[in-house]
């Protein structure tokens, strides 16, 4: 049953593929949990994704299914890749679902920088 108009976890999704090594990425980042790398389409200067390893579609699934030891290596490693960016400030967005716009079935988190990227505004 679909929740928040996603499917269940799908194996072939663009980033399960990645962490499979069957697509190739520009990597930032890999630790025990967590893979980063440029995204495809940047809308800032800096646009880096990162993914848990483990198979989570949704920011939700991840914070409710995710160990302890998931969850703090994911956040770790966004941290680490923001890092650059400290001293400007960045963005972080994490889509959940349909109203957001969510397209890849992977839980995600993107991180935005290098240039000032406004107020918020939905
Ligand atoms: O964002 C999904 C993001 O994933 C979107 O910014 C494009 C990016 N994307 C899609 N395919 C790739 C590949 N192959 N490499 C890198 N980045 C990619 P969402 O939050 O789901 O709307």
């Amino acid at each position: 049953m679909p929740v928040n108009g996603l499917p269940p976890y799908d194996t072939t999704n663009i980033f399960a593929r990645i962490l499979k090594g069957e697509i190739p990425c520009r990597k930032v980042l890999e630790t025990e949990h967590a893979l980063a790398f440029h995204d495809i389409a940047p809308q800032a200067p800096t646009h880096i994704l990162i993914i848990p390893k483990g198979s989570y579609v949704s920011a939700s699934d991840f914070s409710t299914q995710a160990s302890a030891e998931e969850v703090a290596g994911l956040w770790r490693a966004v941290a680490e890749v923001a890092k650059p960016l400290e001293a400007t400030g960045y963005r972080i967005i994490c889509n959940m679902g349909m109203d957001s716009g969510q397209e890849v079935p992977h839980f995600h988190v993107h991180v935005l920088g290098g240039r000032p990227l406004g107020v918020m505004v939905a």
